[in-house]
């Protein structure tokens, strides 16, 4: 409750801030987007991981306001990158459960774009694979809308959330983000390797894009550019970094 009260306070005072993870693409050696992550900095326990309060603002509701303020951010620092790079990048948000039932997100999120003047395509939504399986009934609507205004769909944790291939073709998604788990013992793990291997070559047969999460290791790298994953996340690139400091990351990548 006490949480509750501070996250309360939070989004009054709009003390999140919203940090930027690189993701690269292989082939051409090139920061292509970002995944936008949200932080707290409270003003006594400092940062404080969204592990810790997106499951409590998903539990008090408090995350339809809180995910607006990081879309709109993400947005905003978009904006901004894109005016100082010489091509353009796209941004990831992440939506929890709650969003994804709100049937006002649509309307919301055209409204965002006209705003910030953003073509549609420089928008991606990640929705975990157990989200989507969990609430299919009243996700489905809402993606098929945010679809006809051109948003992109990711779906994130992919491979530890049971989908059925068939829902998979269902559904207006765009890329699927191989979970880290299947990234952090390459190249040790042989088993791991062939499910990246499947999936990379699904994905392209289905035309999905397919990015790779966690990647720390050079060796970890080879495998997933032999492999046919083109994109990829990770601290072997970078970090989640403040607006500020992504742009030397992308002048540094390429
Ligand atoms: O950045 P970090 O690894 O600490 O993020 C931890 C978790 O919090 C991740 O699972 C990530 O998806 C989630 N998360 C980060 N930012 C957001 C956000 O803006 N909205 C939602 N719903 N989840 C987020
Ligand atoms: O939305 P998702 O659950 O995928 O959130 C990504 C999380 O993974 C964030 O908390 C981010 O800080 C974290 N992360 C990003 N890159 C790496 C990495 O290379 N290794 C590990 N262990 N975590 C990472
Ligand atoms: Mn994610
Ligand atoms: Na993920």
């Amino acid at each position: 409750l006490e949480v509750e009260t501070e996250l309360r306070t939070a989004l009054v005072e709009k003390s999140f801030e919203v940090y930027y993870q690189p993701q690269v693409n292989l082939p051409i050696a090139k920061v292509v987007g970002f995944e936008a992550l949200v932080r707290w900095k409270h003003p006594e326990r400092g940062m404080i991981s969204p592990a810790e309060f997106i499951p409590i603002a998903e539990e008090t509701g408090l995350i339809v306001e809180l995910g607006r303020q990081v879309l709109e951010q993400a947005c905003q620092d978009l904006v901004w990158l894109n005016q100082r790079l010489d091509y353009r990048c796209y941004v990831a948000v992440n939506l929890s459960p709650r969003q994804l039932k709100d049937p006002d997100l649509p309307a919301y999120l055209d409204n965002l774009l006209s705003r910030y003047d953003l073509p549609p395509q420089y928008l991606e939504l990640e929705i975990t694979e157990s989200t989507l399986m969990d609430q299919m009934d009243l996700s489905l609507p809402i993606l098929h809308a945010i679809e006809q205004l051109g948003i992109s769909l990711s779906i994130d944790d992919f491979g530890t959330g049971y989908s059925s291939l068939s829902y998979l073709k269902q559904l207006p998604v765009h890329s699927l983000k191989i979970d880290r788990s299947f990234v952090r013992d390459i190249p040790g793990d042989r088993d791991d390797m062939a499910i990246i291997s499947a999936v990379s070559a699904m994905a392209a047969k289905l035309n999905l894009e397919v990015v790779a999460e966690g990647v720390e290791e050079r060796e970890q790298l080879m495998f997933l550019k032999e492999t046919g994953c083109h994109l990829v996340q990770g601290y072997y690139f970078s970090p989640p970094l403040p607006r500020d400091k992504v742009l030397a990351t992308c002048e540094r990548i390429r």
